[in-house]
């Protein structure tokens, strides 16, 4: 008798006990790491997460963004690792900067792959976009929404983009891929593989002649400032974001928060999507404009000279094809060909 009363005793103890304990397993402070700040789509998406889980949660959990990947030292193709190790505990990351970890995701980097916004939406929205989840997941990272950085454009110093002899001895930034290499010496050009950090000072000094990035992020840095008169809408890849959280932070929550923040997640994934596009869409865009009255010339291909891009890039997207995973690649050409227009 006396000790199932001390046992009951116990339990009832550890129950009372358990969320308190729980509790303080939460850290002061969490850690978000992108790789630009709030005057882009993808900070500002970054700050709306932090702001709608310290609402929501009560301030239980706070998040701390660190713009400019500089919890890795500036190196965005290490933050993938940095998550999975515990040094970042929350990332809103493109695909092409986790891609030299996850080999699967180089899949939004085929060139001319997706020819329209749709196509993106089918994608990170279907079939495909629930396999990349399961395939980060299993690399030890929690998966909770996607967003946006966008179509990348490609820009320089020296002259308009209208073919791909266009491109010879040209020099160009790229991003942390080995597929951009790849793309870049198809066409001719000399690509360097460099962040984002050094990728600005780069271009300000005319070490590289051009680079290729959103059109809001030539907006935000003003790239016309650093040389960049010619641009080319040739929108040959686009980068989804990808929100995630490190695995011990996710456990370490309770289910209501972690419901929580996947929730704050997806607003805020969406928020990013709609920014990344706005003044980007219809036939007059508004940011071709904003670009145009500072001086800069937009060069706007026709489907003829789209294709000759598309040709010659190809070796480039079946070589790439088979590291993705044929599989992978078939099932997002089935998807593109099958997305609903909006
Ligand atoms: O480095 C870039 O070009 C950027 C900011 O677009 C990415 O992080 C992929």
């Amino acid at each position: 008798m006396m000790k199932r009363q001390l046992l009951l005793a116990a339990v009832a103890l550890a129950v009372t006990a358990s969320p308190a304990l729980a509790q303080s397993k939460y850290q002061a402070e969490y850690r978000l790491s992108t790789v630009v700040g709030t005057a882009f789509p993808w900070g500002k998406a970054g700050e709306r997460l932090g702001d709608l889980v310290r609402q929501r949660t009560n301030g239980r959990i706070n998040i701390k963004m660190y713009p400019g990947a500089s919890l890795v030292a500036g190196d965005q193709t290490r933050e993938f690792t940095a998550i999975r190790q515990g040094v970042i505990d929350l990332a809103i990351g493109s695909t092409i900067n986790w891609s030299p970890q996850i080999r699967q995701l180089n899949l939004f980097s085929l060139p001319f792959l997706m020819p329209d916004y749709d196509a993106i939406d089918a994608l990170t929205g279907g079939e495909v976009g629930k396999e990349l989840f399961r395939i980060i997941e299993k690399a030890g990272v929690v998966p909770l929404a996607w967003g946006e950085n966008g179509f990348r454009e490609v820009t320089n110093s020296k002259r308009e983009l209208r073919k791909p002899a266009d491109f010879k001895g040209l020099k160009f930034r790229v991003v942390g891929s080995p597929l951009f290499l790849d793309t870049f010496s198809a066409l001719g050009a000399n690509p360097t593989q460099m962040s984002w950090a050094d990728a600005q000072p780069a271009l300000a000094s005319g070490a590289v002649d051009g680079q290729e990035n959103p059109l809001t992020i030539f907006i935000a840095v003003k790239m016309q400032n650093f040389g960049q008169k010619n641009v080319t809408l040739w929108s040959y890849v686009a980068d989804p974001l990808i929100f995630v959280v490190n695995k011990e932070a996710w456990e370490s929550w309770s289910k209501e928060d972690q419901k929580i923040v996947r929730q704050a997640a997806v607003e805020a994934g969406k928020y990013c999507v709609d920014l990344a596009r706005e003044g980007l869409t219809g036939a007059n865009p508004a940011l071709h404009k904003t670009i145009e009255s500072s001086g800069v010339k937009i060069v706007k291909l026709s489907p003829a000279e789209r294709a000759a891009f598309q040709k010659a890039t190809r070796p480039v997207y079946d070589k790439w094809a088979k590291q993705i995973g044929p599989d992978l690649v078939k099932k997002a050409e089935t998807s593109v060909a099958a997305r609903k227009k909006k």
